[in-house]
């Protein structure tokens, strides 16, 4: 903490860690991800998602824009409890799929206050930002592509802001991974589809069992995932679970809903519309879900488990 801007020690204070690089990387980072692309190790279908990702460009109304400040804040483990055939059912929901906005909100007014008395403008920046953690020195890679800082392990939201701060110091520095990673292999060992593997570093991530559950319910799982890989709501914790640097932060939890069983149903039965259907969105959307995922993701969990 000591020699680190004032701005960023004030979050630190608050449990938000931050790094800064400058805004001359932005075309190093887009150009990192353009050749995975090319190389054909990113899919298509996630290319239409996130490819503005890849051509990243500080909005036209910031040409004043000198850094981008990058910063993670610690998040729990959901868990929402679905009543189903007289069974209580208590499902997971990993970190960084809830409190987006909230999350953006309060790192943002953390940084108005740690830059005080100066300010600065602050616009949010839809980047790869795992890499431009890493790049920024903040965080390291797991041999499972998900990125670690130490003493909060991987449990962890990133949101990235570009500023006019202009920075003494520029963090851009080399990939890396963490030490342990190049002996142990319990991520590989633990991930129920084999995306982890030792012929390469990056995940493959058309096996990612995450990868197919965040589609919508209409894309079936393909036949070779079979019920017992599933182990969350949406998303996977497998890897992260296994992982020994995150063993202290596995244990928080956080109970975020709990569904009767006519809400149960309704939801396996997977016909949506109208006022119901919004109401029941509404309390999924405080677990970071919505609509989109059921009753696929459900029915794999409660389904041959009562
Ligand atoms: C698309 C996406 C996905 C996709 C694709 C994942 C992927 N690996 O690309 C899917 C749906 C599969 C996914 C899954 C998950 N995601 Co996601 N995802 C994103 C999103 C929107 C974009 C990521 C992206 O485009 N990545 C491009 C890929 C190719 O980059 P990469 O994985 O960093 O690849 C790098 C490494 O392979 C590395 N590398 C390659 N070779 C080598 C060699 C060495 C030696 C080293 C050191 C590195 C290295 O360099 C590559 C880049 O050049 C971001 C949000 C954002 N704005 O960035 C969230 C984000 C990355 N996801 C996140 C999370 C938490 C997850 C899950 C853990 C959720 C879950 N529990 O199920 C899983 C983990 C899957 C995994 N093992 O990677 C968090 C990461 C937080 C963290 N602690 O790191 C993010 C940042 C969301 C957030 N705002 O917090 N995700």
């Amino acid at each position: 903490m000591m020699g680190s801007p004032k701005f960023i020690q004030h979050l630190e204070r608050h449990g938000v860690y931050a790094s800064v690089v400058s805004i001359d990387h932005l075309e190093e980072l887009s150009a990192e991800l353009g050749a995975l692309y090319e190389k054909g190790l990113y899919p298509d279908d996630l290319f239409q998602l996130y490819g503005h990702y890849f051509n990243p460009r500080v909005p036209a109304n910031f040409p004043g824009a000198r850094s981008i400040i990058v910063a993670a804040t610690p998040q729990p483990i959901l868990q929402a409890k679905f009543h189903w055939r007289g069974k209580v059912h208590g499902l997971t929901i990993p970190p960084t799929y809830f409190d987006n906005r909230k999350n953006a909100s309060f790192v943002r007014r953390l940084l108005r206050e740690g830059f005080r008395p100066q300010s600065h403008r602050l616009v949010l920046a839809k980047l790869p930002i795992k890499l431009l953690a890493v790049r920024s020195g903040l965080a390291m890679y797991g041999k499972n592509n998900v990125t670690y800082i130490p003493g909060l392990g991987s449990f962890y939201r990133l949101v990235a802001f570009y500023s006019d701060y202009q920075s003494p110091v520029d963090n851009w520095q080399e990939r890396r991974a963490l030490p342990a990673c190049s002996s142990c292999r319990l991520c590989m060992k633990a991930c129920p589809t084999g995306a982890i593997s030792d012929d390469r570093f990056q995940v493959h991530i058309d096996r990612c069992l995450t990868y197919m559950n965040e589609k919508k319910s209409s894309e079936v799982f393909p036949g070779w995932v079979s019920p017992s890989m599933h182990n969350c709501l949406v998303g996977c914790l497998r890897c992260q679970r296994a992982c020994p640097y995150d063993k202290d932060a596995v244990d928080w939890l956080e109970l975020r809903g709990e569904f009767s069983e006519s809400e149960t149903a309704y939801l396996l039965e997977g016909r949506f519309s109208g006022a119901k259907a919004k109401k029941i969105e509404a309390r999924l959307r405080r677990t970071g879900l919505d609509l989109s995922v059921f009753p696929r993701n459900l029915e794999v969990l409660v389904s041959g488990r009562d």
